[in-house]
């Protein structure tokens, strides 16, 4: 209960810093919007293919994906496609993405965007469990679908987290965050027949795969891997994928400068990508709702809503 108060406190007490300031948020009601420790302290690892230095967020309104073609943002949210300038501003969205779906669908983890359609990796999730597994294949300037291919269960695969896009091998990949083969491999399919081609055993394998972005010849995923009660930064990492069955797996960044409210992490990470236009790092991060083992069980001290935000972080070699 202290504890409690103290953090109310201390969000007050940076609203009140941000209104002295000149910040443009007054209108934004939740405490929490104005909170912010973000102090650019996140890391690259020692392995890592770039520097990451934080330059900004924005808010969307979905909880899972994020994709760019360098001119607009596309946001996945649980059940529905947003399209957005680069600006901020809302141009689209579709909040019944599942019309036309060959196979019932009720989720949509991640999506990427290539050569004028979004990729979206929808599913049908219950309980803790995925089933029907299919790659939607969505118009990027309507949101509506397009086709959809379905996945292969012999596979092995029980969820569909993330999705992207090999557009020099033409390569569609999926993660999975369900199951004991979470994190152990991701799923190729080829982009342009929807075939399935194999998977890939990574070494070592991340937990709890959220996102997956291609970048020239490289993978990258995001894993909610740390636990956010024990201030533990969720983390990118590369996987530098060749034709064998298997794929090294190096670490690129943990997430410590995620905005807080108080000394609690609330940060959940979820969807990446790459704009290849401005070389920035994307990447969607909850923060506010309390979830243990995928659940949501309320709001954090401080909270009245979950907020979904993009980080961009510059990239240099
Ligand atoms: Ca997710
Ligand atoms: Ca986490």
């Amino acid at each position: 209960m202290r504890d409690h108060r103290r953090v109310k406190a201390i969000a007050v007490a940076l609203v009140s810093l941000a209104i002295a300031a000149g910040c443009k948020n007054q209108s934004q009601s939740s405490a929490a919007k104005d909170a912010s420790t973000n102090d650019g302290s996140s890391k690259a690892g020692p392995g890592a293919a770039f520097a990451y230095n934080f330059v900004g967020t924005f808010e969307v309104k979905g909880r899972q994906g994020i994709a760019t073609d360098g001119k607009v943002y596309y946001v996945s949210g649980s059940k529905g496609l947003y399209k957005y300038e680069k600006s901020g501003n809302l141009i689209a969205s579709n909040e019944s993405p599942f019309d036309g779906y060959p196979t019932a669908a009720n989720h949509i983890g991640g999506i990427d965007v290539f050569n004028g359609e979004i990729f979206v990796g929808a599913e049908h999730f219950m309980d803790g469990v995925g089933k029907d597994i299919q790659i939607g294949v969505h118009d990027a300037d309507t949101l509506k679908l397009k086709r959809a291919f379905k996945f292969e269960p012999a596979s092995g695969q029980l969820e569909v987290s993330a999705i992207c896009v090999d557009t020099d091998k033409r390569v569609i990949w999926m993660t999975s965050w369900v199951g004991e083969e979470s994190g152990r491999y991701i799923y190729a399919y080829s982009l342009d027949s929807g075939t399935y081609l194999r998977k890939v055993h990574l070494q070592p394998p991340p937990q709890w795969l959220q996102g997956i972005h291609y970048l020239k010849g490289k993978l990258y995923v995001t894993a909610d891997d740390g636990t956010a009660d024990l201030g533990e930064p969720d983390n990118l990492y590369r996987i530098d994928v060749t034709d064998k069955s298997y794929a090294l797996v190096t670490h690129e960044l943990a997430f410590t400068d995620v905005k807080r409210v108080g000394d609690i992490n609330q940060g959940e990470i979820e969807g990446s990508a790459v704009d290849q236009t401005t070389g920035e790092l994307l990447v969607l991060i909850n923060r506010g709702s309390h979830i243990v083992l995928g659940m949501p069980i309320g709001f954090y001290p401080g909270y009245d809503r979950e907020i979904s935000e993009v980080y961009r972080y510059k990239m240099t070699q």
